[in-house]
């Protein structure tokens, strides 16, 4: 199935590139990027900050993605994204949220990995509402296969309310 949502600990799985819901600064954090950095052990971090900054303290500007060797995880490759902190949907949030997505699966071509799993970004610490999360993350990755078939997308959420969530929104599309 080319594009699936599931329920996992998005650090357990054995994939071409796990995506981060990371910070702009790269350098870790709470909720999945937390996770993913204890998983993959502390090269992660190493090679984080061995990324050029954007601008003082910035790896990643919001929406864009970079990309590291997965190290000790079960993954080959982590993708780093940064989504928009939720500001009420004024603020340029959607678009940034699909150019999070549209920027992982770019990076992902270019290095050749077909099979991507990414977890619900911004929907944690960052507020985005996840029904509208939702729709934009699988209508964005939905519109990514229709060029690129050759890609295996998975949205992994983290509870069985999340993925209810996901699922509801992939059978609308
Ligand atoms: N596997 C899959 N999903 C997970 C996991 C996991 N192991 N752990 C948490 N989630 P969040 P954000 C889910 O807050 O909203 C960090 O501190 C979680 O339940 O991780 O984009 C960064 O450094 C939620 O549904 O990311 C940034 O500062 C989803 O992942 C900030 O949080 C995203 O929640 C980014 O906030």
């Amino acid at each position: 199935m080319p594009l699936a949502v599931i329920t996992a600990d998005i650090t357990t799985l054995a994939v071409d590139a796990i995506v981060n819901a990371a910070n702009e600064t790269l350098l870790g954090g709470g909720g999945v990027d937390g996770a993913i950095h204890r998983a993959a052990g502390p090269a992660l971090l190493a090679a984080c900050r061995a990324l050029p900054e954007a601008a003082p303290g910035v790896r990643c500007p919001t929406g864009e993605a970079r990309i590291t060797p997965g190290f000790a995880l079960p993954a080959r490759q982590v993708i780093h994204t940064v989504g928009p902190i939720w500001r009420g949907g004024a603020y340029g949030e959607a678009q940034l949220l699909e150019s999070c997505h549209r920027n992982a699966v770019q990076l992902a071509r270019e290095h050749g990995l077909h099979r991507i799993a990414f977890p619900a970004i911004s929907c944690g610490v960052y507020g985005y509402p996840a029904s509208l999360a939702a729709v934009i993350a699988l209508g964005t990755l939905r519109k990514e296969l229709a060029s690129d078939p050759a890609f295996d997308l998975i949205v992994c959420c983290y509870s069985e309310p999340m993925r209810a969530v996901f699922q509801a929104a992939l059978t609308s599309l």
